[in-house]
């Protein structure tokens, strides 16, 4: 149970302890992830529950990431939307097949278009339900990096978000939701995310280009996510830092040796903490209080990306490894992590 007062909690468990009633079970769940390869989740906890097909690394069979908060819930569907809401926080959650076929004369290829559909109805789904902001976005699709209608398939995601966006009358640049996007071994767009009646503030890295200043070498739009967001909820402030790899400025660094692509992510983590801590002098945000999840591109990489993780942190933390492609083609690991909530690890 989330303590009274608890406003937000992540657990990480195993699929089995999530395959009773909600009611009995989790109470307290907002909804969450599961990663395990094949994908499987229980729908029948009658939570909002994402199953990626993402290999774990470690030797799991399944882990959900569970969020939780001690305010009452209720749930609800919205266009293929599975969402469960408090009064502060709204976690929801699809599952979207690309259309195997477009409109003739609609210039966008389908998972563009699968995932401009996926955003509007997300930004629909809140404006619905009061929610001001996203706080972030959790993104997977297979093929990342394959090349389909001329275009990389992350280049068209970052269009079909931006336009969506766009279409909402929502800025792409400034408060944008932190984000991560991962090539799953599934074969839909699967998105989740967190959404808040608060307004986040968006926290970029002194040390990189904003991502949305990216210059179009990156493709044609620019993606739209800030590198972390903070946002105070009930006293607490909140900090979710998106997706971060080995990229400098712009550009990629120590392309093909995964110690450094580790160590130059973690420091690009550590100037985002940096940057929070200023914006909110009093919550002490420290590495070794967060709770991260690794996407590695190759699982022969485990040992060295958890060494790298463990001698720069200096000390254990929460974590997850997950096998994913990342969506540069010259990134071998990114890392995510996030802060200033309850962490029971599973
Ligand atoms: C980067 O910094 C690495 O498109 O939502 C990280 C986090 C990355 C989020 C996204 C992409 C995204 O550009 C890639």
């Amino acid at each position: 149970m989330t303590p009274p007062g608890d406003i937000l909690r992540l657990d990480y468990l195993p699929v089995a302890r999530l395959a009773q009633p909600a009611r009995d079970g989790w109470p307290d769940a907002l909804g969450g992830l599961c990663f395990s390869h094949p994908a499987i989740a229980d729908e029948a906890a009658g939570l909002p529950l994402l199953a990626v097909d993402m290999p774990l690394l470690e030797g799991q069979d399944a882990i959900c990431e569970v969020w939780s908060t001690a305010e009452a819930l209720r749930s609800g569907r919205h266009q293929g939307i599975h969402y469960r809401e408090g009064d502060t926080l709204l976690f929801g959650c699809l599952t979207r097949d690309e259309p195997t076929r477009v409109t003739p004369g609609d210039g966008r290829g389908p998972l563009q278009a699968a995932t401009q559909a996926a955003y509007e109805s997300i930004f629909e789904l809140i404006q619905s339900r009061g929610y001001h902001a996203i706080l972030r976005f959790w993104n997977y699709f297979p093929g990342v990096n394959r090349v389909s209608h001329h275009l990389e398939r992350y280049r068209q995601f970052n269009i079909g978000r931006q336009d969506a966006f766009l279409s909402h009358g929502r800025s792409v640049i400034g408060n944008v939701p932190a984000a991560c996007a991962l090539g799953s071994a599934g074969a839909a767009l699967q998105v989740a995310f967190l959404a808040a009646r608060a307004d986040p503030l968006g926290i970029e890295n002194p040390r990189q280009i904003s991502a949305y200043d990216y210059p179009n070498q990156y493709g044609p739009r620019s993606p739209t996510f800030s590198r972390a967001s903070l946002v105070n909820l009930r006293g607490r402030d909140l900090l979710f830092i998106s997706g971060t790899a080995s990229i400098v400025g712009h550009q990629t660094l120590h392309a093909g040796d995964v110690d450094a692509q580790t160590r130059e992510s973690l420091h690009n983590i550590a100037a985002v903490v940096a940057a929070a801590n200023r914006r909110a002098p009093g919550a002490g945000f420290r590495l070794c209080n967060l709770a991260y999840k690794v996407y590695i591109r190759y699982a022969g990489d485990l040992v060295s990306v958890r060494r790298a993780l463990l001698e720069f942190i200096g000390a254990p933390v929460a974590a997850v490894f997950l096998q994913a492609d990342v969506c540069r083609a010259d990134l071998l690991v990114e890392i995510e992590a996030s802060g200033g909530h309850a962490i029971a690890p599973g």
